[in-house]
């Protein structure tokens, strides 16, 4: 019986180190060669400038400007307020750049008129602000009014809260049916960005 079961032990042994080698043999096997005919090669595609994903690239603002031309440039211009050094005349110099730029004092309302010096057909008022980024973007509350004689006038746009983006030009179009008058105001009332109105380019366009 001693020999049966060392027969036994010994077959038994004998089994578990063939299963062992077995295990180890197909741990190491070495990964089988793909053949060429299942193989698809993907070209990658040809990369020649940086490339962002759309949703992270800022849509280039495109400045379309009102129809005829600015008639309100080099005209006399006058304020109820400024401050400092940025009077009424620097909103109609024609530069929206630096520091010309009309500013009120914070005295709401504050009043600024441009004479057109004839009756003249309008369309459309374009206020800008200096179009670089440091002016940060900022609200100004507005209404539009015009005049024959300066002394008296009436409203053309009503009170309305206007975007300044430096993101969209900086500028603010106002259109309306066309009117024929001289004198053009703005009233500001509010300012997000400043104590007063700020206008860098008060334009009225004729066609
Ligand atoms: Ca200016």
């Amino acid at each position: 019986m001693k020999i049966v079961r060392r027969v036994l032990i010994a077959l038994l042994f004998i089994a578990n180190v063939g299963l062992v080698i077995y295990a180890i043999n197909g741990i190491k096997e070495p990964p089988q060669e793909i053949e060429a005919a299942n193989v698809t090669i993907v070209k990658a595609r040809e990369q020649t400038q940086a490339e962002e994903h759309p949703a992270f690239i800022k849509e280039e603002y495109v400045l379309v400007l009102p129809e005829g031309e600015n008639i309100a440039v080099g005209k006399k211009a006058e304020a109820s307020s400024f401050t400092d050094v940025y009077n009424a005349p620097k909103a109609v110099d024609g530069d929206s750049a630096g520091a010309s730029y009309w500013e009120g004092k914070s005295d709401y309302p504050n009043l600024l008129t441009v004479d057109l010096e004839t009756p003249s057909k309008i369309h459309t008022v374009r206020l800008t602000l200096n179009p670089l980024p440091i002016w940060g973007k900022r609200t100004q509350t507005i209404t539009v009014n015009v005049s024959s004689d300066g002394v008296t006038y009436k409203e053309l746009v009503a009170t309305k809260q206007y975007t300044f983006d430096p993101d969209t030009g900086n500028e603010v179009q106002i259109s309306f049916d066309e009117i024929e008058t001289r004198y053009v105001q703005i009233v500001v009332t509010e300012n997000s960005g400043a104590g007063g109105g700020q206008i860098a380019e008060f334009e009225v366009y004729s066609k």
